[in-house]
């Protein structure tokens, strides 16, 4: 059976570290597309070269001719830029629209039959995007943010409670920005709820139970520029990168994965024709099904002032273009 075809469309921070993964995972052969000259090229020669070492099967090439993605079967999108300190990732959003038309031209051209994730900032605009000017129906454009921002949780969770991040389940909702909704109630190590462990920690005390939940839920938000405050230039690209993956294995794989993704909204949650973080099934058929999940008062409220939040960026979006 022929090795699957991955294309990478922006080949910088995150781009590199998703052909590494790519590579040492085998999901399949890597086109690295960038408008740097020779960067691409480099990149993947350099990747290649590791070969004889790590002991991957797949062939890798970069490229700045939007050809050579002809017949991928997944498309990850990080062209664009990132983020400075002081920065929100609304202020990408003129620069990376005009990006994202022309990326989205290209893949719509040469990969019609691909799964695309989405990864450029700010996301939830990027992805509303690339859907509308590929065309690809909902299910196979996708934007990677829920998997990175639950991660984020599970680790703050898991340091405050001295666990394996491994044994945490946590889900953060809505869009990928200030107003992203990490769902406490429904956090747990292994089936027992944070809340419980966390009050067993702190003596029944609720009211540091509720302060240390408010903490890790706000450094959540915040992780992003936490990073990017740290880095001075750039944002991060590791966790991003890994949590792309898992999206790409979820598809490949037909893994029927429970993840949150940023997907299009055609009435679910109250949503009508946005794309917004949300749990859904992610196997062969991309996204395969939202699954709607009973939120409390407080959790609805929330998603829906992160909805407004994604709707306002769309329509300052849409005054741009
Ligand atoms: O969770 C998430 N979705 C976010 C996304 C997590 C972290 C970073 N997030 C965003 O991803 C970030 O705000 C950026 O918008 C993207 C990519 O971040 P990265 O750190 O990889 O940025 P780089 O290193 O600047 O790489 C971007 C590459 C760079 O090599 C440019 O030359 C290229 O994009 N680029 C283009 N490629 C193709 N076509 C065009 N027009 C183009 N313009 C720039």
């Amino acid at each position: 059976m022929a090795r699957k075809k991955i294309a990478l469309i922006g080949g910088g921070q995150i781009g590199g570290v998703l052909a590494q993964l790519c590579a040492l995972r085998e999901l399949g052969d890597v086109v690295m597309f960038d408008i740097v000259e020779g960067m691409p090229q480099g990149k993947m020669l350099d990747l290649a070269e590791a070969n004889r070492v790590d002991g991957f099967d797949a062939d890798l090439k970069g490229t700045s001719d939007y050809k050579d993605i002809a017949g991928s079967d997944v498309v990850i999108v990080t062209a664009g830029l990132p983020r400075k300190p002081g920065m929100s990732r609304d202020d990408l959003l003129s620069t990376n629209a005009k990006i994202m038309k022309q990326v989205s031209e290209g893949i719509k051209q040469y990969a019609p039959n691909a799964f695309v994730i989405v990864i450029s900032n700010p996301l939830d605009a990027m992805v509303t995007l690339c859907q509308r000017i590929t065309g690809f129906p909902k299910e196979r454009v996708m934007g990677m943010a829920g998997v990175l921002d639950s991660a984020r949780f599970s680790c703050f969770i898991a340091w405050e409670l001295g666990v394996s991040v491994k044994d945490v389940n946590a889900m953060v909702l809505g869009g990928h920005g200030d107003t992203m909704v990490p769902i406490k109630r429904y956090a747990n190590v292994n089936g027992i709820p944070v809340y419980e462990l966390l009050k067993k920690k702190y003596n029944g005390d609720m009211r540091k139970v509720e302060e240390v939940m408010t903490a890790m839920v706000e450094r959540t938000k915040g992780a992003g520029g936490e990073v990017v405050k740290l880095l001075g230039n750039g944002s991060a690209f590791y966790s991003p990168a890994s949590s792309a993956i898992a999206m790409v294995e979820a598809i490949l794989g037909d893994q029927k994965r429970l993840l949150p993704v940023c997907a299009l909204l055609e009435g679910e949650y109250g949503v009508n024709g946005f794309y917004v973080g949300v749990p859904v099934v992610l196997g062969s058929k991309g996204i395969e099904s939202i699954v709607q999940m009973d939120l409390d008062a407080e959790e609805q409220k929330l998603f829906d002032i992160s909805c407004n939040a994604v709707k306002e960026l769309v329509e300052a979006m849409d005054k741009l273009l």
